[in-house]
C-alpha cells in the first residue's frame, strides 16, 4: 500500500482509517467522495476492499441474454429499447421462436440465460411458467436470471395475486434470480421524470424482499448520470445497503451509466469517464455488505469495463454472444457486444488480473 495520504484533509483521512479498519462509510462520507475527492484517492480506496476480498481474481460468466420483446406498455423516457406494437421495428418472439433461437446458440457451453421480458401487453404469467419449464427441459444445468421487479409487479397486478405469489409460482417453473433492473433512481420524484409509469421505489424494494425472503437471490442496479444529484445516488444506495442489511439476497450491484441516444429524455450528454470510474469506486466503498460490484460491458463499452477493474470492480458479465440489443439502441460503443473467454483472460491478463469463470451464484467453475 504506497498511496501517501499525507497531504489529504481531515475527512479523507477518517474515511480512509475507516475502510482500512473493515468500518462502514456514511453518507456524508460518500457525499464527500463524490464531491471533493479525487479519482485516484476513491480509486485507491476501492482497490484496496477489492483485493482484501478477491486478490488479483477478477469474475466473469458465460451467459447469453434473451430479449423476447420490445413492445412495452411502460413507454419509459430514459428507454431507446421499446417500440409500439405496429412499429416495424417491434420484435416478439412466442414459446416455440425462442426455443429455436437457443438451438442456435451454444447453450451447452454456458451456465445462465439472462431473461428480459418487458412489459407485453399479451404475456402472462402462464407464458414465462411454460418458458421457464421448457428452457429448463431441455438445458436443465442452466441459471435462468428473469424478469425484473418490474415485470414481477405487472404479472402480479394482471394476475390479480400478490408479488410473492407470482415469484414463488416463477421460481417453482424454473426461475433462478430475478435480474436487477428497473431500480433506475430509488425515488419517486425522479422517477417522475424517467419513468411516471413504472413500479415505484417502495413496491420495487419490496418484490426483492419477498424474493430475498424466498431464498431467491437477485442483484440490483442503478441508472444514473441523468437528472440526480450525488446525494440522490446516495439516497439510493442507502437504501440498497438497508435492505440488503435484512437479507443478504443482493450478489451484486450494476452501476448503468445513461446512454442518450434514441430515447424522450431530452438529454443528449453523458457524463464523462472520470465521473463513471470514481462512481464504480465509491460504489465499492459504499456496499460493504454486496459482495460483488459489476460492469456491465454492453452498457459501458468494453475499454471502461477493464479501465473500471482498477477502481473496485471485481465482476464482468459476461460473454453475451451477441444477444442483448438494449444498450446498442441506447447507442453505446458495442454494437454487436460479444466476448469469449479467450479475450477476457487475455485481456484480464494484460492488467495483471487472474479472470475467473464463475456461475450466477459465484461458484468458480
Ligand atoms: O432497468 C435502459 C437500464 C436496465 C438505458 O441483473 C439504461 O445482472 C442507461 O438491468 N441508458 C436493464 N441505462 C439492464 C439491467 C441489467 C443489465 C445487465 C445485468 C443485469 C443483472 C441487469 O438498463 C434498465 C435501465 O436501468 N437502461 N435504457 C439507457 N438509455
Amino acid at each position: 500500500m504506497n498511496y501517501c495520504l499525507k497531504d489529504k484533509s481531515e475527512q479523507e483521512k477518517n474515511i480512509a482509517e475507516k475502510v482500512f479498519s473493515g468500518k462502514r462509510i456514511n453518507n456524508s462520507e460518500a457525499l464527500y467522495l463524490f464531491e471533493k475527492s479525487g479519482i485516484d484517492f476513491c480509486g485507491f480506496l476501492a482497490n484496496h476492499i477489492k483485493e482484501k476480498r478477491y486478490s488479483n481474481n477478477i469474475f466473469y460468466n458465460k451467459n447469453i441474454h434473451l430479449e423476447i420483446s420490445n413492445i412495452c406498455i411502460n413507454k419509459c423516457n430514459f428507454c431507446s429499447f421499446y417500440r409500439e406494437k405496429n412499429s416495424q421495428e417491434a420484435w416478439n418472439m412466442d414459446i416455440k421462436d425462442i426455443l429455436e433461437y437457443l438451438k442456435s446458440k451454444n447453450i451447452q457451453d454456458l451456465t445462465e440465460i439472462h431473461i428480459v421480458g418487458a412489459l407485453h401487453p399479451d404475456k402472462n404469467v402462464d407464458f414465462y411458467k411454460e418458458l421457464f419449464r421448457k428452457i429448463k427441459n431441455t438445458y436443465p444445468h442452466i441459471h435462468l436470471k428473469a424478469l425484473t421487479a418490474v415485470e414481477i409487479e405487472f404479472l402480479a397486478k394482471k394476475e390479480n395475486k400478490e408479488s410473492k405469489q407470482i415469484i414463488s409460482e416463477l421460481n417453482n417453473s424454473g426461475m433462478d434470480s430475478l435480474a436487477g433492473g428497473g431500480a433506475e433512481i430509488l425515488d419517486d420524484k425522479i422517477r417522475k421524470i424517467l419513468c411516471p409509469d413504472k413500479t415505484n421505489s417502495e413496491s420495487w424494494l419490496r418484490i426483492h424482499r419477498e424474493a430475498h425472503e424466498l431464498k431467491i437471490p437477485s442483484n440490483c442496479t442503478m441508472l444514473y448520470g441523468h437528472t440526480e444529484s450525488y446525494a440522490d445516488r446516495i439516497n439510493h444506495f442507502e437504501k440498497l445497503r438497508k435492505l440488503q442489511d435484512i437479507t443478504g439476497g443482493f450478489n451484486c450491484f450494476i452501476p448503468l451509466k445513461y446512454k442518450a441516444f434514441g430515447n424522450n429524455l431530452n438529454i443528449n450528454s453523458e457524463i464523462p469517464l472520470v465521473e463513471e470510474l470514481k462512481n464504480y469506486a465509491i460504489s465499492r466503498i459504499y456496499f460493504d455488505n454486496i459482495p460483488h460490484i459489476k460492469a456491465y460491458w454492453p452498457m459501458c463499452g468494453k475499454e471502461t469495463a477493464f479501465l473500471s477493474l482498477c477502481f473496485g470492480i471485481d465482476d464482468l458479465d459476461g460473454t453475451i454472444n451477441d444477444t442483448t440489443k438494449i444498450y446498442s439502441m441506447a447507442g453505446s460503443d458495442e454494437q454487436n457486444p460479444d466476448m469469449n473467454s479467450e479475450e477476457l483472460k487475455t485481456r484480464c491478463k494484460t492488467m495483471g488480473f487472474d479472470a475467473r469463470e464463475r456461475d450466477s451464484l459465484y461458484n468458480i467453475i
